[in-house]
């Protein structure tokens, strides 16, 4: 029988590396993790998201720039091994939509990984990446809710930008009150 969970990993981009224009601390520990979940048989699909902007983006106002499209720190880390990712999701290409969520970008338009999703007949997902209070928790509340899969977060292939010292459990209550199993 045909694996129906998929695993999606977020933005693994250099820029959210420890030294990127936008780095989270530890943010690199997670590759190996993340490579053995990906090689294992766990998952009938494997999805990496890519943040990636074009040079003048909204969401510059609030962050650095970041990820801007052809540069180095857009490129997804050298160490996530591509071998084992079927697809990768783009999102945040609109200059005038930021899009934390890999499902749905702030007006509501599909990046397209839902419609992936149903078409292989995955039923449920687990979502791993960065970062944690940020594009982790977005994408997995749309996972849960907006687009309706099963939906767990594995902790151990996460890490966060914890601007504040609440923002890292708050996104953890918040997606277990959107329906998300966040396993530790
Ligand atoms: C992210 C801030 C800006 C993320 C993306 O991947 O969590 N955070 N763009
Ligand atoms: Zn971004």
């Amino acid at each position: 029988m045909k694996n129906t969970t998929a695993l999606i990993i977020v933005d693994l981009n250099n820029d959210f590396m420890p030294g990127g224009a936008l780095g989270a601390e530890g943010a690199d520990a997670v590759l190996p993790v993340i490579n053995e979940l990906a090689a294992g048989d766990a998952y009938g699909l494997v999805v990496a998201t890519q943040d990636w902007h074009p040079e003048e983006h909204v969401s510059f106002d609030q962050w650095p720039p970041h990820c801007v499209a052809g540069t180095p720190g857009a490129e997804l880390h050298p160490h996530l091994d591509d071998a084992n990712i079927d697809v990768i999701i783009r999102k945040g290409f609109d200059a005038h939509a930021d899009s934390y969520s890999g499902f749905y970008n702030e007006h509501g338009e599909t990046n397209g990984l839902a419609e992936l999703l149903r078409a292989r007949r995955i039923e449920a997902v687990d979502i791993v990446g960065i970062a944690t209070d940020y594009c982790v928790k977005a994408t997995a509340i749309d996972a849960a809710t907006k687009a309706g899969f099963r939906t767990r977060v594995l902790l151990n292939g996460c890490r966060g930008v914890g601007l504040e010292p609440n923002h890292i459990p708050d996104a953890i209550a918040a997606m277990r009150a959107a329906g998300v199993e966040v396993v530790d």
